[in-house]
């Protein structure tokens, strides 16, 4: 068993199902536990192109497998916008993203993966939610903890409370 954290995201279409869809999705791969999840935030964009306001949330998973096949789940899932069933029926409008934050304590810097993801120390739209989870978990490159890199971010107007509820799967509902 190792411990994984990853990253979710969505600023289009329905963003809310689209995150609780990919929890319901990733709770159903073997080998992979979905342990907690954080609450949700509405985020200002980072970067370009002009865009819509993200959700953003982190989960904890516990599985049994190699980093590299948990990223290989998570980009079933995103390519299927959490609608594993529909994924190749019909196209909709959808964002999810889904990164591989931490895989344990394990560094891993390849041209498809590199873990710790390369760019979490620096959005707040990462650590913040991270922080409700793992705020003692230590960065193993950089060292310092979750809570330490947050605390530069938490008071950000940028990162606003969106649900007071942890995130929670939910079936696409032409599922059902
Ligand atoms: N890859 C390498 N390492 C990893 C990892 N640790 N986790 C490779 C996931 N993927 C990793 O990713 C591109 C390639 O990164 C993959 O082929 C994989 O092998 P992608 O998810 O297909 O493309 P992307 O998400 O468009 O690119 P990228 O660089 O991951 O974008 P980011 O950095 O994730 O940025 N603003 C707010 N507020 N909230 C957001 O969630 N997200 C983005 C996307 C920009 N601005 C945002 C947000
Ligand atoms: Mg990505």
């Amino acid at each position: 068993m190792e411990s994984a954290w990853i990253a979710l995201g969505s600023n289009l279409g329905n963003r809310e199902q689209q995150l609780s869809a990919a929890i319901d999705a990733l709770a159903r791969v073997p080998h992979v536990q979905v342990v907690a999840t954080s609450r949700v935030y509405q985020t200002e964009p980072i970067g370009p192109p002009p865009q819509g306001l993200y959700l953003n949330a982190v989960a904890e998973l516990a599985v049994e497998m190699t980093a590299r096949g948990l990223l290989a789940v998570l980009q079933t899932v995103e390519r299927a916008g959490g609608r594993l069933r529909e994924a190749e029926k019909r196209w909709m409008p959808r964002t999810l993203d889904l990164d591989l934050l931490l895989f344990g304590e394990q560094r891993i810097d390849e041209p498809d993966l590199v873990v710790p993801h390369p760019r979490m120390h620096e959005r707040a739209f990462v650590l913040v939610p991270l922080a409700e989870l793992a705020r003692d978990l230590r960065h193993p490159v950089l060292g310092r903890t979750v809570g330490e890199l947050a605390s530069a971010f938490e008071d950000l107007e940028d990162v606003r409370l969106h649900s007071m509820e942890p995130l929670e799967g939910v079936q696409w509902p032409s599922q059902q």
